[in-house]
C-alpha cells in the first residue's frame, strides 16, 4: 500500500457502481474514464461491465463479481461477493481509494471488504450519495442503520446536491460531514447530424420534446404524457422518450391520450448525445429528483427544459434563465410552461443558449473532476505516517 506515496502522482481507484441504465452509474463510469484520462489507474467492480464504459481504453479495467445463486437461499447475495472482490481488487492494485456510487450495498460493501485487509492494503473509502439511497432505502428501518454505518465509516461522504446533504442529515439523522460535489457531464460527439436524426424519428417542422429517463414511478411518466396531451397545437411537437427501460406499460396511457401519433419511443439508447442534439426542449415531471443528470446532458446540447421544482433540480436549472421550474402534480402549469416555450421561438432558444453556456461552466468535467482528485489526495495525505520523533536513549 502506497501510505507514502507521493500524492501528486497517479492512484490506483477503484469505483463500484450499478452497471446499467442509470445516472449514479452513469456518473461513476465518467468519472472512471475522466480519472482514466488524467492517468490513475482506475479498477471498476460491479456484476456487469458498466454499459457507458468502453472497452480497451488505456488505464481502465474491469473487474466482475460472480455472483452465485444457490438454490438454499431464497434470496441472491450480492454484498458478500462484492465485498470480497472488492478486497481481492484493492490487494492486488494497491488501490489508495475505493470510491462506492450508491451507498446501497456499495458502501457497506466496502466498509466490509476494509475489515478483510492488512492495515497496510486498506484503501481509503470514499461514498457517494445519489439520491434514493439515502430518500427511499434510508428511511427504511431495514436499511437505514447499515447506511449510516458506512457513511459514519466511510473516510468520505459526497453527495451529488445541497438538497441531497440536506435530506441525507434529515433522514438518517448523519451528523458527519458531508461535502456536497454536483454531478457533472463529458458529451460525446455525435455520429450521425441533427438532420439525419430527426428524418429517422420522423420529425419535420416540429418542436422535439424529449424525455429521457428510467421510468419508474417517481419519474410521473403518467402526468407528463397527460400534461403533452392537453398541448392546445398538437402538430407543433412530438415528444421523444428515451426509455431505459421497457416502455410497455406507459402504451395504454399514449392510447387513452390520444398522442399515438406525437410519443416516439427508444429503448436503452447508447448514442445518447445523437438524440440530445436534435431535441429542443426537455420535460421532466419528477416528483423527487436528487440532481436529475437527464436535465444536465441536454443542457449541454443548448437544450432548455421545463421541470419540476423539486430535490435538487433548483441547483442545476435557474428558473428563467435556463429553463422553467413549475410545481410538482400540476398538470396544468406544466402544460403552460411547455406551450411558453413551444410558442416563444426566441425565448427558447435564448434560455436554450445560457443553458448550455451555464452547463460548460459550472457542470463540465474540467469543473468537477478536480474536486474528486483533490479529495481523494487529501484522504491520503491526512493517512500519511506521522513523522517518527527518536526515541529517548533509556527507551532505545
Ligand atoms: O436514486 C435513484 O433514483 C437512482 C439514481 C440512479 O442511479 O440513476 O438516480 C439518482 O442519481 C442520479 C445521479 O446522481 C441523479 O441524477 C438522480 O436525480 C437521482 N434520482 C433521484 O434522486 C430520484
Amino acid at each position: 500500500m502506497s501510505n507514502n506515496r507521493c500524492t501528486e502522482s497517479p492512484l490506483n481507484i477503484g469505483i463500484t457502481c450499478y452497471p446499467s441504465v442509470g445516472g449514479s452509474g452513469v456518473v461513476a463510469t465518467t468519472l472512471g474514464i475522466e480519472l482514466a484520462k488524467r492517468g490513475h489507474q482506475v479498477h471498476f467492480i460491479s456484476y456487469e461491465r458498466p454499459f457507458r464504459l468502453p472497452e480497451n481504453e488505456p488505464r481502465i479495467h474491469f473487474h466482475q463479481v460472480n455472483v452465485n445463486d444457490y438454490g438454499l437461499f431464497k434470496y441472491p447475495d450480492y454484498t458478500l461477493p462484492l465485498s470480497v472482490e472488492m478486497a481481492s481488487v484493492s490487494c492486488k492494485h494497491n488501490l489508495d481509494i475505493l470510491h462506492a456510487h450508491y451507498a446501497v450495498p456499495h458502501a457497506t460493501a466496502a466498509i466490509l471488504s476494509r475489515c478483510m485487509l492488512p492495515p497496510d492494503k486498506q484503501p481509503r473509502i470514499v461514498t457517494t450519495l445519489h439520491g434514493t439511497d439515502t430518500t427511499l432505502l434510508g428511511a427504511d428501518p431495514g436499511y437505514g442503520p447499515a447506511i449510516h454505518h458506512a457513511l459514519l465509516q466511510s473516510d468520505a461522504v459526497t453527495a451529488v446536491s445541497g438538497w441531497l446533504e440536506g435530506e441525507t442529515r434529515r433522514v438518517l439523522n448523519y451528523e458527519g460531514s458531508i461535502e456536497v460535489i454536483h454531478n457533472f457531464f463529458e458529451p460525446a460527439q455525435p455520429k450521425r447530424s441533427r438532420q439525419e436524426v430527426r428524418r429517422e424519428l420522423g420529425i419535420g417542422d416540429e418542436l422535439m420534446l424529449l424525455h429521457s429517463s428510467n421510468l419508474r414511478p417517481l419519474k410521473r411518466v403518467d402526468l407528463l404524457l397527460e400534461a403533452v396531451a392537453k398541448i392546445k397545437n398538437r402538430d407543433s411537437f412530438k415528444l421523444v422518450i428515451l426509455a431505459g427501460g421497457k416502455f410497455e406499460p406507459f402504451l395504454a396511457d399514449v392510447r387513452r391520450l390520444g398522442l399515438e401519433d406525437r410519443v416516439i419511443v427508444r429503448e436503452n439508447v447508447l448514442e445518447i448525445e445523437e438524440y440530445l442534439q436534435a431535441a429542443d426542449l426537455a420535460i421532466y415531471a419528477s416528483e423527487s429528483e436528487s440532481f436529475c443528470l437527464s436535465i444536465l446532458e441536454a443542457m449541454f446540447f443548448g437544450c432548455p427544459s421545463v421541470a419540476t421544482e423539486v430535490g435538487g433540480i433548483p441547483e442545476v436549472v435557474e428558473p428563467g434563465k435556463t429553463g422553467l421550474l413549475v410545481p410538482v402534480d400540476n398538470v396544468t402549469e406544466f402544460t403552460a410552461a411547455v406551450e411558453k416555450l413551444i410558442e416563444n421561438n426566441d425565448l427558447r432558444k435564448q434560455l436554450g443558449a445560457n443553458a448550455q453556456s451555464e452547463a460548460r461552466k459550472r457542470f463540465s468535467a474540467n469543473a468537477i473532476v478536480c474536486n474528486y482528485e483533490e479529495l481523494y489526495k487529501r484522504l491520503l495525505k491526512e493517512r500519511e505516517p506521522i513523522q517518527q520523533l527518536p526515541l529517548p536513549s533509556a527507551q532505545r
